[in-house]
């Protein structure tokens, strides 16, 4: 039976997540639903015990579930913009399939779940960088099916004593992200666009501001998490992050160095749901897990447009 599970293993996050595993010699199940997930993101994960289904049916999760000690959930359908276009479908693929999850996780025996939440959680508060004592402000479909999972992690823990910590990303870029989508994340789009000679599109006036994080940061933070200490992380949350945040603008003329693409970005309304500015307060993470992000944003922008460069 494998020691571990990864929901969304098909995904970009699943994916890297359930790699490092393999990795080190670990014995793993990937559940994927193929929705956003890629069953080309599977080659190199052979190893990998992948079972293809639908968290939203209870029966594959209690199927996901056998046998696991540790589960990383990475599995829910992301994007802001697509949650305002179809907020329903995204309260599936989050909130029913998490809370599905944890209870499969309950009854299966599962010791420690960490989850994929959101910096989406904390919406346009002005506050920067921005702490985990903040009271959330969700302000789209997506952030509040997000955090709402949080607090079914933090319930379950508290009511059940299933381990649980939810981990807020913050906009997170590298290899396997997948650029095709209209849906997908700013960086993946405007590398494989900037590849291939095509003018991206910045939405607003390009000077809001990200902590992008690269892939590698957050799946040393969830592999810091599943062995912490149970007081330094059970039924919490906190931000996994770099402390750092650029804006579109300038990474826009950081990519034209990178990928030789020498034209200019084209300008477009601000997306209905942004948010202006995103920085994380990452000392929670330091002090619960001794984390500390290893790969700064200009090198972590380095690797992905090589990665994409593979692709072209
Ligand atoms: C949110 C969350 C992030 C993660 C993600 C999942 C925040 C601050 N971040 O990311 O943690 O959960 O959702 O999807 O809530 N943009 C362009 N051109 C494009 C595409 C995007 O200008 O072609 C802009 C977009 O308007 C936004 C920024 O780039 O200002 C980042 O957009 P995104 O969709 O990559 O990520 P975001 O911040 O909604």
């Amino acid at each position: 039976m494998p020691k571990y599970l990864v929901t969304g293993a098909a995904g970009f996050i699943g994916r890297s997540i359930a790699s490092a595993l393999l990795e080190r010699g670990d014995s793993v199940r990937g559940v994927d639903n193929l929705s956003t997930g890629k069953r080309q993101n599977l080659i190199g994960l052979e190893k990998m015990d992948f079972l293809e289904g639908d968290l939203a049916d209870p029966s594959v999760c209690a199927k996901a579930c056998e046998g696991v000690e540790i589960i990383f959930h990475e599995a829910a359908l992301p994007s802001v913009p697509r949650s305002v276009a179809d907020p329903r479908s995204t309260n599936v693929a989050c909130v029913d399939a998490t809370l599905n999850l944890l209870i499969a996780a309950r009854a299966a025996g599962v010791r420690r779940v960490m989850y994929a939440a959101s910096s989406a959680a904390y919406g346009e508060t002005p506050t920067l960088p921005k702490h985990e004592g903040m009271l959330p402000a969700p302000i789209t479909p997506y952030a509040v099916a997000k955090l709402a999972c949080e607090h079914y992690l933090a319930c379950f823990t508290r009511v059940y004593g299933l381990e649980t910590v939810s981990l807020r990303y913050f906009n997170v870029f590298g290899p396997y992200q997948d650029p095709t989508s209209q849906y997908s994340g700013v960086l993946a789009k405007f590398c494989s666009k900037m590849l291939a000679g095509q003018q991206p599109t910045i939405f607003g006036d390009g000077e809001q501001s990200r902590d992008f994080t690269y892939i590698d940061n957050v799946v040393a933070g969830n592999l810091l998490a599943a062995e912490a200490p149970a007081e330094n992380v059970a039924g919490k949350m906190m931000n996994l992050a770099t402390g750092k945040r650029i804006t579109l603008n300038q990474t826009f003329e950081i990519l034209k160095g990178l990928t030789g693409y020498n034209g200019k970005p084209a300008y477009a309304e601000t997306r209905a749901g942004d948010i202006k500015d995103s920085l994380a307060d990452i000392s929670r993470a330091k002090a619960a897990l001794g984390y500390q992000p290893s790969v700064d944003f200009s090198e972590g922008l380095r690797r992905t447009v090589e990665w994409y460069k593979t692709l072209a």
